[in-house]
């Protein structure tokens, strides 16, 4: 294989490379060091100006490789074998980590992006295959998360006739195109590796999201002379000026600041932890925010206490949020200010109009409002104090959850500062929005308005297997585990050391108690027969033990942390619970 791959590389070598056009733009999360081993695309030379041969999916892999992806997660199938020819052939370079169900392979690309900020790929066959992955799609797409999907075609030449192909499915491409903003089909290896280059800049340009592409099965290994592309740059909006001196001056003089963070600050935690301090502005996130300010800041906030602060804000500084709940259900009035900050302009005026509007990446808009923000600034005395009192206060009323935050304490007091938790939509899940305290960002990994049961244990394999540096546990129910516990095979078969607790009740618990509280105790549809989840687990050859309560909960995790050759699971029996819906829907604050 060794000599396989040589041979590749020196075909790939006398391949011609694009030079880049605007090389100081390229985002510096591209332009990493997988891209060195194609060493040809850093001095593109005359003498290298031959393109060479080179199969479709040579190419594709090939430009993956040259913008620093190293895993593909993917299921393999007639419509793709060239493509797994050609992750055969480059499998020195970019690790092809198989699944058992396409959700899986998505899931855990997913999961990867989350935990890494960087892009990811996920392939998978056209019709079924392409389905398969599609909750797991449109979370990333929910979640702008830069995720590539690499999908089959039936034989280019049929695309449209409706035939009956092995997983043909009626206009694929208008599927995907529903799904993603970015969407290609290859339809010559000449194509190839521009098309990969221009869906992964599509995927960090603007609004980040996922991306996809679709080659067919007589496509992958079509060869002709290929330009390998190298990473584009991705455009930045500038930054207007005038607006960065309107926001400071509005902030500046506000008396009651209020930053709010959604997924879209994750990369500007010290900006945003600058501008916090400088405003003694308290930050809210709830669910794709958190750990942006460390939780252990009296500055940090969630719900509930995050509703009180909106309804006595003046000045909201809204960053990579969509600001739903705020707007919808907490309500707005003339004394509000908005100064929104966001990747996506169609997202400012949707439900509102702000004050000052900025579009583009958070972190080089926030230093600008920084530097600005002296000029304007009111003195400011410290609200330490006073957001210690209101925190202690709404700690003392969310104790109505004490069941479920003696589990998230637990969880809290052994995972380490930049440990990963990831959430699921369980009654554990919903407290931990509230309660576990979050101290960094990508440490929270939490659907956001998907809210898709079943995203969690595969997510979080894909985390762990992006960052193995860093100890990752799942939350999940017994009924969310069981939709991707497949993949605790593909756990063992690549010794992803995931934790994951289960909390079983039996139950979809969340529905069981809306429909006792709610629909007169008619029961129906909730009610779950479950396996012995601890001998279920061994059964893949997994660590396995079923913990009874918080304390023994924490040894466990305990035992669990230290054991880094493979996945644990951690059953942990549980009854009902107390609802968590009277602090996280709390209806109107202000705007009457
Ligand atoms: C994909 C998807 N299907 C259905 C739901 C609706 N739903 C929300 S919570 C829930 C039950 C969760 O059960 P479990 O995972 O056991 O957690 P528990 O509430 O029992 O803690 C269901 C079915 C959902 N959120 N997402
Ligand atoms: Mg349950």
């Amino acid at each position: 294989m060794v000599a396989h791959n040589r041979m590749a590389f020196a075909a790939l070598s006398s391949t011609r490379v694009r030079p880049r056009r605007e090389p100081r733009q390229i985002n510096a999360d591209l332009h990493t060091s997988g891209a060195q081993g194609l060493s040809m695309q850093k001095k593109p030379t005359r003498a290298a100006a031959t393109a060479s041969p080179m199969s479709t999916a040579d190419a594709v892999v090939a430009t993956l490789i040259a913008h620093g992806l190293d895993t593909v997660y993917a299921l393999p199938g007639l419509q793709n074998d060239l493509l797994f020819e050609a992750l055969f052939k480059f499998s020195d370079r970019l690790r092809t980590v198989h699944t058992r169900h396409e959700q899986g392979a998505a899931y855990m690309a997913l999961g990867a992006a989350l935990a890494t900020g960087k892009p990811q790929a996920y392939a998978v066959v056209p019709g079924p295959g392409l389905l398969n992955s599609a909750a797991a799609l449109l979370t990333a797409f929910s979640m702008n998360a830069p995720v590539l999907a690499l999908i089959g075609q039936i034989p280019d030449a049929d695309i449209g006739r409706g035939l009956g192909h092995l997983h043909e499915i009626r206009d694929q491409t208008g599927i995907i195109k529903r799904l993603v903003d970015h969407a290609a089909l290859i339809r010559k290896p000449e194509q190839a590796s521009r098309a990969t280059a221009l869906a992964l800049r599509a995927m960090r340009s603007g609004r980040p999201g996922p991306a996809a592409l679709e080659c067919a099965i007589d496509v992958w290994g079509k060869s002709a002379p290929v330009e390998l592309q190298a990473p584009l740059p991705v455009p930045a909006p500038k930054i207007d000026t005038d607006a960065v001196r309107r926001a400071a001056k509005r902030l500046g003089a506000a008396k009651r600041p209020l930053i709010i963070c959604g997924g879209g600050a994750q990369d500007a935690a010290a900006e945003v932890t600058a501008l916090s301090a400088m405003l003694q502005a308290p930050v809210l996130a709830y669910r794709r925010g958190r750990g942006v300010l460390d939780g252990r800041d009296p500055l940090s906030v969630t719900l509930p206490l995050g509703r009180d602060l909106w309804g006595e804000a003046d000045v909201v500084l809204a960053v990579g949020a969509r600001l739903l709940t705020q707007l919808r259900e907490w309500g707005f009035d003339r004394e509000l200010a908005i100064v929104r900050v966001d990747a996506d302009a169609k997202e400012h005026n949707r439900l509102h109009k702000p004050a000052v509007a900025f579009t583009g990446d958070t972190k080089p808009i926030l230093q600008r409002l920084i530097a600005e923000l002296p000029a304007h600034n009111a003195k400011r005395a410290s609200r330490k104090a006073e957001m210690q009192d209101r925190q202690a206060a709404w700690r003392k009323r969310l104790e109505k959850l004490a069941p479920q935050i003696a589990f998230l304490e637990a969880i809290r007091a052994e995972l380490p500062e930049d440990g990963i938790f990831v959430d699921e939509v369980t009654q554990i899940g919903f407290a931990a929005r509230l309660a576990y305290p979050v101290y960094k960002p990508r440490t929270f990994l939490s659907p956001g308005f998907q809210d898709n049961l079943g995203w969690g244990f595969a997510t979080a394999l894909g985390a762990q297997h992006g960052r193995p540096d860093v100890p990752v546990l799942a939350i999940s129910g017994d009924g969310g585990f069981m939709f991707t516990a497949n993949e605790l095979a593909t756990a063992m078969r690549d010794r992803i050391p995931l934790v994951a607790v289960v909390f079983n009740d039996g139950a979809f618990g969340n529905v069981r108690r809306i429909q006792q509280e709610r629909y007169g105790n008619r029961l129906i549809g909730s009610d779950l027969a479950n396996p012995d989840f601890v001998q279920f687990a061994k059964s893949f050859g997994a660590e396995a033990e079923r913990a009874t309560g918080p304390q023994e909960l924490r040894a466990a995790l305990r035992r669990a942390f230290a054991h880094r050759n493979g996945p644990t699971i951690i059953d942990v029996p549980v009854g009902a619970m107390p609802s968590p819906w009277e602090f996280i829907h709390m209806g109107r604050i202000r705007g009457g």
